[in-house]
């Protein structure tokens, strides 16, 4: 018979020892030998040519909350004072770069890294990226705010409970969901792990959207992230 330690078995307990092993394998360098090469072109200077800074923009919530809806509003914002912006998607990546991936606790544990990576990489080259994904781990979203310097993560909780998102049901999932014919799926089968101190809580579930997409300009122009805001400080919450 199994040892119980508060409730959960050994079983259960070796089971979250080999996923937290996984986990921290995957983390760890596979290549030996390899040598960081320093870029010419600084992230400063991409920073000055386009005018304003970099950030990553993340957007959490539950599916159908209005991540995407925000996310491309925001951008369609920004694009026209001339920030240089890219949003990734969750179900977009998920047909390439994370096509590969389900939605294990484990598969989106690696969706979210390679999103954090990704988004790193553009906020290396001057873009202010705006990122859609459920991320309902809150270990997985820390994971990459652990990975750039403080203030350039934007962690942005798109709140609406699941009533509204399932009540508005745009792609037919919840509804799927609960017939037992999609497993895992956010909300329903699987957790969701609301941000405890993200920088900002857009309610998607009563407000227009235009408010939320000034709530969180206003933000950002605070933070001096916007083109006006050049040379201005960060904003470290
Ligand atoms: S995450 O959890 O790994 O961050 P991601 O944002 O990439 O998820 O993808 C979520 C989208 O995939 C949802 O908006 C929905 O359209 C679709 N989807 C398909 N199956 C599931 C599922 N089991 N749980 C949540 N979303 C799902």
């Amino acid at each position: 018979m199994g040892l119980s330690v508060h409730g959960a078995s050994q079983v259960g307990l070796l089971a979250i020892l080999r996923n937290n092993i996984n986990a921290i394998e995957k983390f760890h360098l596979k290549a030996s030998n390899i040598v960081w090469h320093t870029a010419s072109v600084s992230r400063e200077n991409r920073q000055q040519q386009n005018g304003h800074r970099s950030a990553i923009v993340w957007i959490t919530g539950l599916s159908g909350a209005g991540k995407s809806t925000l996310a491309h509003a925001l951008e369609s914002r920004l694009h026209a004072i001339g920030c240089r912006t890219y949003v990734l998607d969750g179900d977009n990546v998920r047909h390439g770069l994370c096509g590969d991936l389900g939605f294990s606790a484990a598969d989106r544990t690696e969706n979210i890294r390679r999103i954090g990576e990704v988004a790193k990489l553009m906020m290396e080259a001057g873009v202010i990226v705006l990122t859609a994904f459920i991320s309902p781990f809150r270990a997985d979203r820390d994971r990459v705010r652990a990975m750039v310097a403080e203030g350039e993560f934007i962690e942005v909780h798109c709140q609406c409970g699941v009533d509204v998102c399932e009540s508005r049901d745009v792609k037919g999932l919840y509804q799927r969901a609960r017939a037992g014919e999609i497993k895992d799926f956010t909300g329903i089968s699987s957790p969701y792990e609301a941000p405890l101190t993200p920088e900002l809580v857009v309610d998607t579930a009563s407000q227009p959207l235009d408010d939320g997409v000034e709530q969180v300009l206003a933000y950002l122009r605070a933070c001096g992230l916007l083109p006006t805001d050049v040379g201005a400080g960060s904003c470290h919450t």
